[in-house]
């Protein structure tokens, strides 16, 4: 069975691997790995082959203290590789929180809007009915505070409650707004503003939203995977951690996990799903 996705239909019955494709000189484990479109293609074509289900494209860092960078620049990064990847025919998603390139991105072709700040902005909310109408998916991230700040001095008098309440009032905002269920996922926004203590709670709560709504996961090479290894400085020695954390995701109810080692998880996936 299939389910639709943007433009696409995928395997309903297995979590989907999103396959992260970063346009930055500064994310935090694989800035600057991509210098222009050539590269892009090449190392998209490799996610493909190694079986990721969707490309999350982005141009701007959302790393703890990260920059941030200007419309324009974020749009010179990422709308080239867009139109360089329809070809490929594999679900794109634009990892934005800016109106004004997810307007571009949309006249190009793009399968899910995944917005860190939850689709709050009002430039992002006038562009909802064009969202819809290119059948677009959206992801709804939840994020206290902002990159510059937020693992300052995160506080939640019950992370639970309100990082799930807050999805579920995107959710139903974006239903209100002409959205069908299966275009909306919901992402709790792991290391957005939250301890190891209020991920892990998160975590241990995620079949509660996931029984209910479709969940994206994102917890690939985070600080709370090099924490949990008691070895938190190389984001690059968390590979095993990050799988791990995939499974468990899957296992908890996550339709889609957000990754930078796809072939690693895809087997890891596999492995699981065969086992069960
Ligand atoms: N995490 C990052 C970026 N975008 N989007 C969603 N929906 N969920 C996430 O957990 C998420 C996200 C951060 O990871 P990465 O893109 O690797 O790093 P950077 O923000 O430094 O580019």
């Amino acid at each position: 069975m299939t389910k639709s996705f943007g433009r696409y239909q995928l395997d309903a019955g297995r979590p989907w691997v999103m396959g992260i494709l970063n346009l930055t000189p500064d994310s935090f484990s694989d800035g600057g790995l991509i210098g222009g479109v050539d590269q892009a293609v090449v190392r998209a074509e490799a996610l493909r082959q190694q079986g990721a289900d969707i490309l999350d494209i982005g141009g701007e860092s959302t790393r703890p203290g990260a920059r941030a960078v200007s419309p324009e620049e974020e749009a010179r990064r990422v709308l080239p590789v867009l139109k360089a990847l329809q070809y490929l025919r594999l679900p794109l998603s634009l990892d934005s929180r800016r109106p004004a390139v997810v307007a571009a991105a949309l006249d190009i072709g793009i399968d899910m809007v995944n917005d860190v700040t939850g689709l709050r902005d009002p430039g992002m909310r006038a562009l909802l009915p064009s969202i819809q109408q290119t059948g677009s998916t959206v992801c709804v991230m939840h994020m206290q505070g902002d990159p510059q700040t937020m693992q300052q001095s995160p506080c939640y008098d019950d992370v639970v409650a309100e990082v799930f309440g807050f999805l579920r009032s995107r959710q139903q905002d974006l239903i209100d707004n002409g959205f069908d269920a299966y275009q909306v996922f919901l992402d709790p926004g792991f290391g957005f503003g939250k301890t190891l203590a209020h991920n892990q709670a998160l975590m241990h709560a995620l079949p509660s939203l996931a029984h209910h709504h479709q969940v994206l996961v994102g917890l690939s090479r985070k600080s709370m995977i090099g924490a949990l290894l008691g070895r938190p400085t190389d984001p690059h020695d968390r590979l095993a951690g990050s799988l791990a954390a995939a499974l468990y995701a899957a296992q908890q109810g996550a339709r889609i996990v957000r990754v930078h080692d796809v072939q690693e998880t895809v087997d890891a996936l596999r492995v699981w799903r065969g086992l069960r």
